[in-house]
């Protein structure tokens, strides 16, 4: 068996995104991915996600060069990798990057987005190599299926007249009922029993009012509310008080860690968060000062499947909650988030994923929800088959956009229906 990298195919793809709102402003029609495939002496193929915006391009392309000639078993080769290639760009921008992965840089959370791409190519390689599923080759598999929630927004129905979009059947979403009939869709559809709200949107009392009709509609439902930092301290303790009896948690209400430690020791609701806490290095303040109670992995900017493992470990050391935030993804991303969790203990709650909105896919067979449950796969590798024709139309549209779509924009795209947006300074209530 020869395990060795021969070669590595990089695949930059715009794929359809609804119109959701979030703070910063609004989905763009198309977002970037980008597709990694690392190809064994064998011939063997494994494939891999992460980000597709030109920033992390720019990184995974000298990376592909450096894994040719390595063994795909050597997960931890990849972060030297990321390393040597922080010290080349120091050298050829003349600025010293002091922190290299140590650090809490933006370009260690880039560079660590590519990293995980590689690593799951890696893994999927491994696995079916060895006929063994990727869950195997992270300890086993200690569920047969991870549950996820359903990833509720505020939509509108379409995106703004004149651009040019795919349409969905999703419909607008921009009051409580709304809310409560897109919940009833991901219900019906796939069997979600949990829900988030991603909120920040509209005022405070309107994002209150929808968490309550979930809660009507949908008793005994663990229900979640996530404003993205948008909240003082102040608002984030008054929307815990009238929430909280039906709150699984209260998610990054207001933004950093001193702001969440405050919220914290006003509030008996557990707060998760994929924001302060997002490094290695910033665990130890939060936790020191009780900031949060859970704390959403991503494998994508965590660095890949086991640095997930280590955080989960970390977590579990110190009674802290653990579970999985997500950003628009495709299946290859699902599979990898699915068997990385199959593999955590302590997964206490269910997992968020965004491909239900995500209408288009690379594989030749989409994952499915069963029940609010993927299933964990036991076929070799993630379990999945790159579908080339899909791959080679949505690239086609990456290359074809002149349009500024290769950088996700939340904030551009929502100036082309509001021209005087600005994404709100935070808190803004
Ligand atoms: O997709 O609009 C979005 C979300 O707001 C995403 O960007 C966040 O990263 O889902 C995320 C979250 O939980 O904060
Ligand atoms: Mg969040």
């Amino acid at each position: 068996m020869n395990l060795a990298v021969t070669d590595v195919r990089l695949t930059p793809i715009l794929i359809a995104d609804p119109p959701l709102l979030n703070t910063q402003g609004v989905h763009q029609p198309y977002t970037p991915r980008l597709i990694v495939e690392v190809v064994t002496a064998d011939g063997i193929t494994g494939v891999g996600e992460t980000y597709g915006d030109t920033r992390y391009l720019e990184l995974a392309r000298p990376f592909a060069e450096k894994l040719i000639g390595r063994q795909v078993g050597d997960l931890n080769g990849l972060f030297t990798i990321a390393e040597e290639i922080a010290v080349d760009r120091s050298r050829v921008s003349g600025q010293v990057d002091v922190g290299g992965l140590r650090g809490v840089q933006t370009a260690d959370k880039l560079r660590l987005s590519v990293v995980s791409g590689f690593e799951v190519a890696c893994l999927d390689a491994l696995g079916k190599a060895l006929g063994q599923p990727v869950h195997a080759l992270l300890g086993g598999k200690m569920r047969d299926a991870v549950e996820y929630s359903a990833y509720l927004f505020y939509k509108w129905a379409d995106h703004p007249a004149g651009v040019a979009a795919e349409k969905d059947d999703w419909g607008a979403a921009v009051d409580p009922a709304g809310v409560v009939e897109q919940a009833r869709k991901f219900k019906e559809r796939y069997g979600f029993t949990s829900f988030k709200l991603k909120g920040g949107v509209f005022p405070p009392e309107e994002e209150i009012a929808a968490v309550r009709a979930l809660a009507e509609a949908f008793p005994g439902h663990p229900l979640r509310l996530d404003p993205n930092g948008a909240w003082s301290v102040e608002t984030s303790l008054k929307v815990a008080k009238e929430l909280g009896d039906v709150l699984e948690y209260l998610e990054d209400p207001a933004l950093g860690t001193p702001a969440m430690a405050e919220v914290s020791a006003g509030t008996d609701v557990p707060l998760a968060t994929n924001m302060c806490v997002t490094t290695f290095a910033e665990i130890k303040e939060a936790f020191v000062r009780d900031a949060v109670q859970v704390v959403l992995s991503d494998h994508h900017y965590w660095g890949g499947l086991r640095n997930t493992q280590h955080l989960a470990a970390i977590c579990r050391t110190f009674g802290v909650g653990v579970s999985m935030h997500s950003n628009t993804h495709l299946g290859i991303s699902l599979a990898a988030m699915t068997h990385v969790a199959s593999t955590v203990p302590n997964l206490q709650h269910a997992c968020d994923s965004h491909y239900p909105w995500q209408s288009e896919d690379v594989l030749t067979e989409r994952l499915t929800f069963d029940g609010g449950k993927v299933t964990v796969s036991d076929a070799p590798g993630l379990g999945v088959e790159l579908d080339r024709d899909r791959l080679r139309f949505l690239h086609r549209r990456w290359l074809d956009d002149d349009g500024g779509l290769r950088e996700r924009d939340d904030a551009a795209a929502m100036r082309v229906a509001e021209p005087r947006w600005v994404t709100p300074s935070v808190p803004r209530w």
